[in-house]
């Protein structure tokens, strides 16, 4: 998309932004790739280019190689410590201060980045990378975070609760695991409700996150894409905007 293009499709945007009452986002690992963070499926850094989804971010995998799992989780949390927000989780950030209740965010990411850029509300699907869970239930019924101090793992040694023995996981939504059902129901009544909604830096592969896009366009709100390549849902959209979106969400939201 030439620069002329994208200027003025980015023009086009901000006057369906500036008449919505309820703008709704739905972003993947491509809002954060400007901080730093490799994305799922992008060939060259991606995190799934040496390996299947299926391979690691499953509970089989995990009980079957909880070493490899677990280090892979310790590499990206460590990884995750020398990254902070860039320019559009800021901007979302910023503008949901300007604009209090306007814009709900719905992460497919579990880097808490718009959390620490300051977002309220964040509507967490997958998960957070930070947050530990039991792979079992324990008699505890508590997190191992309240439960028993879990260190961070030693690489090649999955942690274990000090209290009940269960072998602890990292507090995410693997393949084949539902979605946190409360933050799930929010994302849908939001993308039901949104005027507009904004899909950033997603391949829109991974369900049923990508679906609340159709849902979005189904209930008759404009569907804007944010991203420099083309995607699973581009279909949906009535506005493609090919470009990173650390420099297109400064622009579009004021
Ligand atoms: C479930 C946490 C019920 C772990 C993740 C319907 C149809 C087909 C399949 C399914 C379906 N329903 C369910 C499925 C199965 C499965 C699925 O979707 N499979 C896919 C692979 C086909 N879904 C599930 O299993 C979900 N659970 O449905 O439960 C159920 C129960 C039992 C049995 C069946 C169903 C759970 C899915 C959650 C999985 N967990 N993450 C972890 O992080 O380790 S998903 C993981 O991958 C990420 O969290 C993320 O969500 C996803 C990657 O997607 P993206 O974020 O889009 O990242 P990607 O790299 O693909 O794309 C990045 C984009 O950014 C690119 O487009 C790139 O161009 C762009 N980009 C790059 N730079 C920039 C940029 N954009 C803007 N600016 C830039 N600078």
């Amino acid at each position: 998309m030439s620069t002329d293009a994208l200027a003025s499709s980015i023009a086009q945007v901000r006057t369906w932004l500036h008449s919505a009452q309820r703008i709704a986002m739905l972003t993947g690992a491509g809002v954060s790739a400007e901080s730093g963070v490799p994305t799922f499926r992008d060939a060259q850094s991606g995190l799934w280019a040496h390996f299947r989804p299926e391979e690691l971010a499953t509970e089989d995998a995990f009980r079957d190689h909880p070493e490899r799992v677990w280090d892979w989780y310790a590499g990206r949390r460590e990884a995750l410590k020398a990254v902070r927000p860039n320019a559009g989780h800021v901007a979302v950030a910023e503008f949901q201060a300007r604009h209090p209740d306007r814009l709900t965010v719905i992460t497919q990411n579990v880097d808490g980045l718009h959390q620490a850029a300051g977002s309220p509300g964040v509507l967490a699907l997958h998960g957070n990378l930070f947050d530990d869970a039991w792979l079992d239930s324990c008699a505890l019924a508590r997190r191992p975070a309240d439960a028993c101090p879990v260190t961070l793992a030693v690489p090649g040694r999955p942690p274990h609760c000090a209290q009940c023995g269960n072998l602890v996981r990292p507090a995410v939504v693997w393949f084949g695991e539902n979605l946190p059902a409360e933050a799930l129901a929010a994302a849908e009544a939001a993308a039901e409700a949104c005027d507009v909604m904004l899909v950033v830096g997603t391949s829109g592969e991974v369900w049923p996150a990508a679906g609340l896009a159709v849902t979005a366009r189904r209930a008759g709100a404009k569907v804007v894409v944010v991203n420099p390549d083309a995607t699973a849902l581009d279909a949906e959209a009535h506005a493609l905007l090919r470009g990173p979106s650390a420099s297109v969400l400064p622009q579009l939201l004021d």
